[in-house]
């Protein structure tokens, strides 16, 4: 068996009820195979950014994986499909969107995965829940040139 990697996910919604649906996404993660959740950030408010519809509701995790990046990915998608997620057009509101952010140190360019995530560093909605788990990761000049995004850390 591989060894284990830290991989980071980030997740969103803003169609039905985002905040049940971040956390069913989250208990559905601590069941994966081979898959432990070890920790998440706070729940985030963020209004849209290139996509359109209500508020959306973001958070980032940290799982710790022996599955291989496209097995994670396949797992992710599963999650999404039992959660409604329809794809009408690109970044259409959504019921629920898991994102691999990173997976280890890996840098991936496969049809389709690309890792690091390629607008992670544009997004307030990733950098801020993402720097509650790796400070070190996020720098203060990534969060300034953010500042200016809609986002709240929610309450609870
Ligand atoms: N996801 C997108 C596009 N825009 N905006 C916010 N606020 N939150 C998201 O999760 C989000 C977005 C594409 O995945
Ligand atoms: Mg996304
Ligand atoms: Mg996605």
């Amino acid at each position: 068996m591989r060894a284990p990697v830290l991989a980071y996910i980030g997740l969103g919604a803003n169609l039905g009820e985002p905040v049940a649906a971040l956390q069913a996404a989250l208990a559905a993660l601590a069941t994966v195979p081979q898959c432990t959740l070890r920790r998440q950030s706070a729940l985030y408010g963020s209004a849209p950014i290139d996509s359109s519809g209500p508020d959306y509701v973001n958070a980032v995790a940290e799982l710790s994986t022996t599955l291989s990046a496209p097995a994670l990915l396949q797992a992710l998608q599963q999650i999404e499909l039992d959660a409604g997620r329809e794809r009408p057009y690109r970044n259409a509101p959504r019921t629920l969107d898991l994102d691999v952010l990173l997976y280890g140190s890996a840098t991936i360019h496969s049809a389709t995965l690309i890792v690091p995530h390629p607008r992670m560093r544009e997004r307030a909605f990733v950098l801020l829940p993402l720097a509650e788990l790796l400070p070190d990761q996020v720098s203060p000049l990534d969060l300034a040139a953010v500042q200016d995004q809609g986002v709240w850390r929610m309450a609870g």
